[in-house]
């Protein structure tokens, strides 16, 4: 059995940025550091981050008055944001700056009571915070899932219509969507391509790389994770035995029967530790060293919010408000 690993894989800027505010926040506030929904979607990190006394809520009302919050990569609503002003909590926002941007393109879209269209999941936490920064009462956000979605959609005014897509889609599904909205409305405009982030991206094609050399396909991230899924759906769209593995705890040995050449990614919330793990387990059952296979160098990292820069001055902040 041999292993190849795909590059990239694991981590990328916005993850690593949104561990490392929870990382200054729990060295800067003295008090409990409550997480509004998990940080990323992933079952280690977020046990790791319990372990260190970190919180996790759903809603705003779960946490005490004045304590400190961080809202997780996904974002959140306006709605979220104006509950924790209201609790006068001290915020401390993890929202991947890529996220953010396409938050600022529907905030504009709303000002002007301009429609917007996003494409998305349903139910994902990203979805529901960037379909929250529409509050134009005049206007609308309308969600779509597929192009089914799209044949069904009727809006007011298609003259003056905006797209924006979430993060983490899958590239082809999404081309095909946003190919029907402009057959459908043909004024629409939008992000020249979409707004799949260079992550997501990235770990597709390597994914698509990946599946011509190799006869299984290990994904490890987790269940709730959109960017992870999409990899293990585009795994078994090219044809490649795929399996998504939230760790090696996961792996049954009857997959591996007649398997000379197994593949390994990771979303981009599952850190590396899972992945030597992986690789620990196979070699105990006889696989050979790991290849790593060239791939996309990512380069991208994210600045801490203003809060974190400098940390000094936040110690200071704090002993004030302490005292
Ligand atoms: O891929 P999604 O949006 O579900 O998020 P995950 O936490 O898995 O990955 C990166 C982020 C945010
Ligand atoms: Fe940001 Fe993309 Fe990572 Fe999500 S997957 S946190 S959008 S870089």
């Amino acid at each position: 059995m041999n292993i190849i690993l795909t590059n990239p894989r694991g981590f990328c800027a916005g993850v690593k940025r949104a561990i490392s505010i929870v990382e200054n926040a729990l060295k800067i506030y003295k008090k409990t550091i409550y997480i509004r929904h998990e940080l990323v979607h992933n079952q280690y990190v977020i046990n790791e981050l319990r372990k260190k006394g970190v919180i996790f809520v759903e809603k705003i009302s779960q946490i005490p008055d004045h304590s400190v919050v961080i809202f997780s990569a996904h974002g959140v609503s306006k709605k979220v944001v104006q509950e924790a002003i209201k609790k006068q909590l001290i915020i401390l926002n993890a929202t991947c700056p890529l996220v953010e941007k396409v938050h600022v393109e529907v905030s504009k879209s709303s000002n002007k009571g301009i429609e917007t269209i996003l494409i998305g999941h349903k139910g994902h936490p990203e979805v529901e915070g960037t379909m929250g920064q529409y509050n134009n009462k005049n206007g609308k956000i309308y969600l779509v899932e597929s192009v089914k979605d799209v044949n069904n959609l009727s809006v007011k005014n298609h003259q003056k219509l905006n797209f924006v897509t979430q993060t983490t889609l899958s590239i082809t599904n999404t081309k095909n969507i946003i190919t029907a909205l402009k057959n459908k409305f043909p004024k629409i405009s939008g992000p020249i391509k979409e707004d799949i982030c260079y992550a997501t991206i990235n770990r597709q094609i390597a994914v698509r790389k990946l599946s011509q050399v190799t006869d299984i396909i290990f994904v490890i991230g987790s269940r709730n994770s959109s960017n992870s899924n999409r990899l293990m759906e585009l795994g078994k769209e090219t044809g490649t035995y795929t399996k998504l593995i939230e760790s090696f705890l996961d792996i049954k040995e009857k997959w591996l029967k007649n398997k000379n050449y197994i593949g390994i990614t990771a979303g981009a919330s599952a850190p590396e530790i899972l992945v030597t793990e992986v690789i620990q387990h196979l070699q105990k059952l006889g696989a050979n060293k790991p290849i790593e296979m060239i791939g996309i160098k990512e380069k991208k990292i994210f600045k801490m919010p203003k809060k974190l820069l400098n940390i000094k001055t936040i110690l200071h902040d704090t002993d004030e408000k302490n005292e």
